[in-house]
């Protein structure tokens, strides 16, 4: 049998009304790409509050009600690590974004979501994420641009 490792990741995305907050990754994995903010859990923090803090030091932006939506696994042909992706939606957040050494941040209308220059997973969920349904999924990736196996759904509860 196959021995696959988990690592657990947190992506939070801000949704005011309209207007989604995103950023462009500008090192590391996914660098070039526009995604939400997050990245791992430290020792001793719960996912959420790896949540908030990413969103802060990627920001500069100090959630409050975070809401879990979703949660998405995702594999890479030929390497042993599942990512586990903890998906975090921040509603009605104030404030202005700061450009940090990992993002550059853009607010995009929800009609024009830059989904060609995004992991190519988003946007099957993002319709759900956007209309605040909860979701689960498993994406198999051939590289980091082609979905050769897929499986989303909506649940009731995370
Ligand atoms: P660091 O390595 O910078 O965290 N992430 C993904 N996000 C989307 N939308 N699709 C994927 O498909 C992703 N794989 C990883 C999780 C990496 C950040 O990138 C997200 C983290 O927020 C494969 O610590």
């Amino acid at each position: 049998m196959e021995n696959k490792t988990k690592k657990i990741l947190t992506l939070c995305i801000v949704h005011n009304h309209s207007k989604v907050l995103l950023g462009i990754k500008k090192r590391g994995f996914g660098s070039g790409k526009w995604n939400g903010f997050g990245g791992k859990i430290e020792k001793g923090e719960s996912i959420k509050e790896a949540a908030l803090r990413e969103l802060k030091e990627e920001t500069g932006l100090v959630g409050k009600d975070i809401n879990n939506l979703g949660v998405l696994d995702f594999e890479f042909l030929g390497n042993p690590e599942i990512l586990e992706v903890h998906v975090f939606k921040a509603a009605d957040l104030k404030g202005e974004p700061k450009e940090t050494e990992e993002m550059a941040p853009k607010w995009f209308n929800i009609n024009e979501v830059p989904f060609d220059l995004m992991w190519p997973d988003d946007k099957y969920w993002f319709p759900l994420f956007l209309s605040d349904k909860k979701f689960r999924g498993k994406f198999l990736f051939e590289g980091q641009d082609k979905i050769i196996e897929m499986d989303l759904k909506e649940v009731k509860e995370i």
